[in-house]
């Protein structure tokens, strides 16, 4: 990857691009763009679009116009990510220090080619999806209370003479319904437990909220959109009576959440401090404490690789290469049919929380920086209803609250990653899925969408699987 993108450079994929847009093809020779389009949408972050990779690749890209003094730290970010940690002490003392408990050895496991992680099949051992736990009641800030023998994770894995927490273990019910013209359809619902539990059981009512990894592309710029947007699309008490009420997910401190299922973490450094040690065991000068919980003697007496034992160096890295990871352009936007699909999406109220078009302002990096980006998300909170529910409240999200998650990049799972399951937990197979297990606030954009000919749902769903 490194040498191909040194070698067509960025000049050559911009010229790729102007190829395909509407203005050079054959619809501006007639002079005219099909309705509904708007300018720049097929480009879904603006100037770091990636215009280039596409198929398999096509989350692996940096920002289009990333800065040349920012190409080397993403390429090496790049590396860290996808490296395999090693248990201390090691030869190398650049990739040593995972566990004792973890879930993965590498980021790349559960967000393999930058994509969207698979829920395991009935009986499979789950890689690409982790299991957070917590306990009835809350911590100062409303911080999820841990379990107190097995924390706030469930780490399956431990290095040798530490034995791993347990076993995730999903089945699944089946849930029946029907669309206004008859036609039926049937969703599964996961129902989770942990067994062999290696240090005895759970405290009485833990919780357990099942998440899937999902795509690494374009967080950078949904870093970079300004506070004072987001709270101004916030409507708290549905003041505006549309039956939405999306609500800013405040963490302690005055912080804002926009990353994970729940908007639980503010930045895509606290983000990524939280999975190297969550996720891989792995310290870093946000968290220079192993998630050994007291119970477990053997992890709190494993040796440690560093102190910490991922530096500064490292972890600029990896979360300069989650920021700048691309949002591939948009293979069709000017079809009459995902027109038709996007009048429907509008029509239907999905725009209420996914909502298409931000303007970005500040942000470190200045390849992200005002930009016009097409995320459809409002980065809020919504009851989606008991359907969805873990019945597990962290900060201010209560156990039906989920944010709002970006659709961008959304059709193109199954290329990158060989699945189509989608939300928090992977439960739904495909958007149609997706859209039928919404309720809560967006009980009124599910009906609608029920209501429609089948050729107009399957519009839709093609709009949403274009972006
Ligand atoms: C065991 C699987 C797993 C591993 C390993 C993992 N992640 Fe994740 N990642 C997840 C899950 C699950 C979420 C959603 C978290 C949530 O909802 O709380 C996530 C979310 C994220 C997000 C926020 C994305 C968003 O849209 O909200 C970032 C950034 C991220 N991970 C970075 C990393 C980095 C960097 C590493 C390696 C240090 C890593 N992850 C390792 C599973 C994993
Ligand atoms: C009230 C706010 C709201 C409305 C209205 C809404 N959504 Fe969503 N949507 C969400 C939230 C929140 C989730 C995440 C739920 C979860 O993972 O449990 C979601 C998830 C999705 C997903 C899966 C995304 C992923 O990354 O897995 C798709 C697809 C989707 N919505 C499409 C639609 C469509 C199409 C409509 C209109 C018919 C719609 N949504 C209406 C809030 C909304
Ligand atoms: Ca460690
Ligand atoms: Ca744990
Ligand atoms: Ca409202």
């Amino acid at each position: 990857m490194r040498a191909r993108v040194g070698v067509v450079g960025i000049g050559l994929a911009w010229a790729y691009a102007a190829a395909l847009l509407p203005g050079c093809g054959d619809d501006a020779m007639e002079g005219a763009a099909p309705s509904g389009v708007e300018e720049g949408e097929w480009l879904p972050g603006g100037a770091t679009t990636n215009t280039f990779f596409f198929g398999r690749n096509a989350f692996i890209s940096p920002a289009e116009n990333i800065l040349p003094e920012h190409e080397p730290l993403f390429f090496s970010g790049n590396s860290y990510f996808n490296q395999p940690w090693v248990e201390a002490p090691a030869s190398t003392t650049t990739r040593d220090g995972l566990g004792p408990l973890f879930n993965a050895r590498s980021c790349s496991t559960c967000h393999a080619h930058d994509g969207r992680g698979q829920p395991p099949a009935e009986g499979e051992v789950a890689t690409a999806l982790l299991l957070r736990l917590s306990i009835p009641g809350a911590a100062p800030g409303e911080a999820p209370l841990p379990d107190p023998v097995y924390g706030g994770q469930v780490q399956p894995f431990g290095i040798s003479g530490v034995p791993a927490e347990g076993l995730p273990v999903v089945e699944h019910e089946e849930v029946v319904g029907s669309y206004d013209d008859g036609a039926t359809y049937t969703l599964r619902r996961p129902v989770w437990r942990v067994e062999e539990l290696a240090y005895g059981p759970m405290a009485a009512g833990a919780m357990l909220s099942p998440r899937v990894a999902p795509q690494m592309i374009g967080l950078g710029l949904l870093e970079a959109i300004p506070r004072e947007r987001l709270e101004a699309l916030a409507d708290p008490d549905d003041a505006d009576g549309d039956g939405i009420s999306g609500r800013l997910a405040s963490l302690p401190g005055g912080q804002l959440g926009r990353f994970g299922w729940k908007g639980e973490q503010p930045t895509v450094e606290s983000q990524s401090a939280g999975a190297l040690l969550g996720d891989l065991g792995l310290t870093t000068r946000l968290h220079p404490r192993q998630s050994c919980m007291p119970a477990q003697e053997a992890c709190l007496e494993a040796l440690e690789g560093g102190d910490p034992e991922v530096d500064d160096f490292i972890l600029e890295r990896i979360v300069l290469y989650s920021q700048l990871l691309a949002v591939p352009m948009r293979g069709s936007w000017d079809d009459p049919e995902v027109l038709l699909g996007k009048a429907r999406f509008q029509a239907a109220g999905c725009d209420g929380c996914h909502v298409a078009r931000h303007q970005t302002g500040e942000h470190a990096l200045a390849e992200l920086q005002d930009q016009t980006i097409w995320p459809y998300t409002d980065l809020l909170l919504h009851d989606m209803g008991e359907g969805l529910s873990d019945g597990r409240p962290v900060f201010s999200a209560s156990g039906t609250e989920w944010r709002t998650p970006p659709l961008w990049g959304i059709g193109r799972f199954q290329a990158v990653n060989g699945h189509t399951r989608l939300l928090h937990d992977g439960r739904a197979d495909g958007v149609e899925e997706a859209i039928l297990w919404h309720g809560g606030e967006a009980a009124a954009s599910v009906e609608a969408f029920k209501g429609l000919p089948a050729e107009e749902r399957a519009a839709l769903v093609r709009f949403v699987e274009s972006l």
